[in-house]
């Protein structure tokens, strides 16, 4: 093949994250959003939405961690668990690595992003195929939320898109606001914080966590290394109606999973909840 490269705009006009196109795998404009599978050298299958960079099979393990094994640690008896978004199967992957929760309700909007990552990922969308816990609904996270009966979840994580396109409304307060109503007295909220290092990134990282403070009691941001995002560093919130991700974690019950996990662990647990300055001041 041509020398043919995808590059991603972290700063527009200025700087582009670039991965060379080995093999173009799939690509469709989706009712929501283009949907671009390609395969690279260095990091696998990798797929985009509207241009971003969501996931490749080298650095999935990273996010997908670091998105469900905090809270998990904060609470090792969570039960019921919500993922609003996570099409390529990662997250439930994650969550479904803990025998003790009992149902894993997912609401993808997008069906078309399970379809091509059951064909083109199976390292992440092979939970589809193999998982009886997991209730997988094609249809609009924040309806769902919004219908959730009050008290529902004990984890609601929210792997989505960015603040546009089909992402946006999962950046609101209203959506935090149901989400809030659906969690359990001790319930947990992960979702997009974004990254914090160009401006306009900033911006957006400050815009939702403004929001989420508003809504829950214990609204904190952690931090961790993901190559092929912005700048390689993205975050996620830990908001919470009761506990503390530093001082609540449970260490040694966590370890007990005995999980073999490559990125997480509790050491990175409580470094990733320390923050630079430039962040902090956003916050
Ligand atoms: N979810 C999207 C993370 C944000 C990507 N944004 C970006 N590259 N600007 C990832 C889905 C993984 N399950």
């Amino acid at each position: 093949m041509a020398d043919l490269w995808f590059s991603e705009y972290h700063v527009i006009n200025s700087v582009k994250l670039g991965l060379n196109i080995k093999e173009i795998l799939h690509t469709e404009e989706t009712p929501f959003q283009k949907l671009e599978m390609y395969r690279n050298d260095t990091f696998g299958v990798f797929m985009t939405l509207d241009g971003f960079i969501q996931v490749t099979e080298k650095d999935e393990f990273v996010y997908h961690d670091m998105i469900c094994h905090p809270a998990l640690a904060v609470n090792p008896s969570i039960k019921k668990v919500l993922i609003i978004g996570g099409g390529d199967g990662g997250t439930a992957r994650e969550v479904a690595r803990y025998p003790h929760i009992e149902t894993i309700d997912m609401v993808e909007i997008d069906g078309a992003v399970v379809e091509a990552c059951k064909k083109y990922m199976p390292s992440t969308a092979g939970v589809f195929s193999k998982e009886p816990r997991l209730n997988l609904i094609i249809g609009d996270g924040l309806k769902f939320v919004e219908e959730a009966a009050d008290g529902s979840y004990d984890l609601i994580l929210v792997d989505s898109t960015d603040p546009a396109g089909p992402g946006e409304g999962l950046f609101t307060v209203q959506f935090y606001e149901n989400c809030y109503r659906a969690l359990k007295e001790d319930g947990i909220l992960i979702n997009q914080h974004e990254c914090a290092f160009h401006p306009l990134d900033a911006e957006q990282m400050q815009k939702a966590h403004s929001k989420i403070k508003k809504v829950f009691p214990i609204a904190k941001v952690y931090g961790f290394n993901i190559p092929t995002y912005s700048t390689g560093y993205w975050y996620f919130g830990f908001a919470s109606k009761k506990y503390d991700p530093i001082t609540d974690l449970k260490a040694e019950e966590w370890e007990k999973f005995g999980l073999r996990t490559k990125y997480y662990n509790t050491d990175i647990h409580t470094g990733a909840f320390a923050l630079p300055n430039y962040v902090k001041e956003v916050l």
